[in-house]
């Protein structure tokens, strides 16, 4: 579906909830809140309600107070706007509050996506929902100002590892140029993200890569981050997003994984990062998950050795397989 479908869409309706993923970051965080502003500034009302609280060190961008965790009493919408999540498991308990007439409008850049709205605009070739959300501002002729540039360029910048991974196109730097134009410091906006982390996280860092295995051929790199190592060092479970790229920056590794006890049970989440010669959403999607071919996750139950078999076993067919590599 074109830009122009959902911009259709978005003209016919006055009323709008507006969501993202679960443990959200700054892709889900900032096309949330420009996707509110540039509704705003088309004349129309929309509340942002997520699963999950906004990360700490993303509040500084203007309009995440905005977010709400629960769904508002007295407000009633016409159409739901997801940013950035390929299905509706992926949005959590707000999916509760999804009435049976609205209109879903799916907004999203997953390789994975399975279209489930009425009206779906799925771009993978797009480096984050930040830029495609840039695009409807241009689609609509909407001024961005400030507010909305910063939340832009947080989206775009994570999203691409800060310009650096393969989603990294002209186009990308053509647009963040503009947003720079517009005010973005981008010294700045880089130090309040990725230069805020705790002492504590850092420790899990160094705990982490203890665990670091790599097979035989060197091309799959993995290491472990358990409930033991949160507790010992006290680390945020958000300071465990970064660890994955000292796996994937080892010359000559091809696939870097981390695996992740997570809640109570005995749940593995494996995140997976690729240097582009494998698909790991193919991968991921082995295991029920999903994401982009050089980016995607999956939750598995077990013991974290037994997923660990598992998964590798699969990732060491991939790496070997001609069929999963584009
Ligand atoms: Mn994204």
């Amino acid at each position: 579906m074109s830009i122009r479908r959902v911009k259709a869409a978005i003209k016919k309706f006055n009323k709008f909830l507006i969501t993202s993923h679960i443990n959200p970051e700054a892709d889900a965080i900032g096309s949330q809140v420009a996707m509110v502003f540039l509704l705003r500034k088309l004349g129309k009302v929309a509340v942002m309600l997520d699963d999950s609280p906004v990360p700490s060190l993303l509040q500084f961008i203007k309009g995440t107070e905005k977010i709400s965790k629960e769904m508002p009493h007295d407000f009633d919408y016409q159409a739901i706007i997801i940013l950035d999540s390929p299905d509706l498991a992926r949005i959590g308990r707000v999916s509760e509050y999804i009435k049976k007439d609205a209109v879903i409008i799916n907004i999203d850049h997953h390789i994975s996506n399975i279209n489930f709205g009425k009206f779906n605009w799925v771009e993978p070739e797009f480096s984050s929902a930040g830029e495609m959300v840039y695009d409807l501002f241009k689609a609509f002729k909407v001024k961005i100002d400030l507010d909305d540039a910063i939340a832009l360029y947080a989206a775009i910048m994570t999203d691409t590892g800060s310009f650096r991974y393969s989603n990294t196109s002209s186009k990308t730097h053509r647009v963040v140029a503009e947003l720079i134009d517009i005010g973005v410091q981008p010294y700045e906006m880089h130090t309040k993200i990725y230069e805020t982390s705790s002492v504590q996280d850092t420790n899990l860092l160094g705990e982490a890569l203890q665990t670091m295995k790599l097979t035989e051929d060197g091309k799959i790199a993995w290491l472990w981050v358990t409930k033991e190592m949160l507790k010992k060092t006290k680390a945020s479970l958000e300071g465990t997003e970064g660890i994955i790229n000292f796996a994937r920056s080892i010359d000559g590794v091809e696939i870097a994984i981390l695996f992740r006890e997570t809640g109570t049970e005995d749940r593995v989440k494996a995140s997976f990062r690729s240097k582009g010669k494998v698909d790991v959403n193919k991968l991921a999607g082995l295991f029920g998950g999903g994401g982009h071919p050089t980016a995607s996750g999956c939750t598995v139950f077990g013991k974290i050795e037994d997923v660990e078999k598992k998964v590798l076993e699969k990732a060491k067919e991939a790496v070997n397989d001609k069929s999963c590599i584009h």
